[in-house]
């Protein structure tokens, strides 16, 4: 159901979830010994003679002033006595992996940023602001329960939004604005707070007596074009709270799915199968119209309290066949058969290959 306001119209509820401090956090997680510390993730201090950079830090080591992109040396005379540690980066990807499968898991709309930030819109699968903080509560207990480390979530009507407010009650914070709040939220922030407004537009928008996000939402527009270009607009736009950008994954597909959120939470086991079976005709149907081969199918179940599970079984070889997705996906759902009320049920398929270069490999074979 869709965020109402107002008669008729209607606003979507848009999720950005930050991970706090992240690769020192996951140093911290898989070192407890660290924990309370400050740790300081980036290359060698070399007794303060390092030339290179800090990469992130601890909220600890944030009290004496260090931060992301300061020179270690500077780091170094600022707190010595920190945990000086490398990058170890296949270690955050794979923590990273982990968390955005589970992110993943809430909404089939999601979109992934960067190595610790995702959107989720959650607007078909919350009611309203209450459920809303439920669920945001509910993915950060997942994601420290899963790995250990937290994270800041915001919740907004759109994009930029969303983002801005996951900042501000960092670390461990849940932001939400409601629709609204959007203009006593954004007013008083300062213009570095919009996305893209770096140091550089920052300096020329003070020359213009523009410091807040207030004063550049009733600037005037022409004349931010004039200076900005297109980008003057969109900041524009911004400061207003208007961003009509999608929460959408880029690039390749890398799975097909479909999901129900049912109207009454239900554990009635012969109609969950029949929602199987039609769950897995409309994942067949798209994965034909694609042209893909699928090895691995899943199914999301979410239980009345929200808790969300996904399962996975992959089969020995490629496969776009219907009866299969229907089987493999009855068989996982068999787990949760009369245990618990589910909320929702979801069916996909992973691990695609195209019909086409298939084929083709295939008959290098044969
Ligand atoms: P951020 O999310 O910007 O920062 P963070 O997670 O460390 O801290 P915060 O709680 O403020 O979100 O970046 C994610 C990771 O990207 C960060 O842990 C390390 C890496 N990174 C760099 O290597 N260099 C940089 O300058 C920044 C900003 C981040
Ligand atoms: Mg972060």
């Amino acid at each position: 159901m869709l965020f109402m306001i107002g008669a008729g119209e209607t606003i979507n509820m848009i999720f950005h979830i930050d991970m706090d401090s992240f690769y020192s956090s996951v140093e911290v997680a898989a070192d407890p010994k660290l924990k309370g510390l400050p740790v300081v993730v980036g290359s060698d201090p070399l007794q303060g003679d390092g030339r290179g950079v800090v990469s992130t830090c601890s909220y600890e080591a944030r009290e004496f002033g260090l931060k992301s992109a300061m020179a270690i040396s500077k780091a170094y005379r600022l707190c010595p006595e920190a945990v000086y540690l490398r990058v170890n980066m296949p270690l955050y990807k794979k923590v990273s992996n982990s968390i955005m499968e589970l992110l993943r898991s809430y909404s089939s709309k999601f979109q992934q940023v960067s190595v610790d930030e995702a959107y989720l819109d959650v607007s078909d699968i919350v009611s309203g602001l209450d459920e809303a903080e439920k669920l945001a509560m509910q993915i950060k207990e997942d994601v420290f329960q899963k790995e250990g480390i937290t994270c800041s979530v915001g919740i907004g009507p759109n994009k930029s939004i969303a983002k801005i407010a996951s900042d501000l009650q960092k670390p461990d914070g849940l932001t939400i604005v409601s629709p609204e709040d959007v203009r006593s939220f954004l007013y008083p922030l300062d213009v570095s707070r919009i996305s893209g407004v770096g140091r550089k537009t920052g300096v020329m928008l003070g020359q213009m007596g523009i410091r807040t996000i207030g004063e550049l939402a009733i600037y005037n527009v022409q004349e931010l074009r004039e200076k900005f270009g297109k980008f003057g607009l969109v900041m524009h736009q911004l400061a207003n709270g208007v961003d009509g950008r999608n929460v959408q994954e880029s690039g390749e597909i890398k799975s097909i799915s479909k999901e129900d959120t049912f109207d009454k939470d239900t554990s009635d086991v012969e109609y969950l199968e029949s929602v199987v079976d039609t769950l897995s005709e409309h994942v067949h149907a798209s994965l034909s119209k694609k042209k893909y081969l699928f090895k691995t199918v899943t199914i999301k179940v979410r239980l009345e309290d929200f808790t969300t599970y996904t399962r996975a079984k992959t089969l020995a070889a490629h496969s776009d066949d219907l009866v299969t997705i229907r089987k493999t996906a009855k068989g996982l759902l068999q787990e949760f058969n009369g245990k618990n009320k589910l909320r929702l049920l979801g069916v996909g398929v992973t691990k695609l290959d195209k019909l086409d270069e298939r084929q083709t490999r295939l008959s290098d074979f044969f």
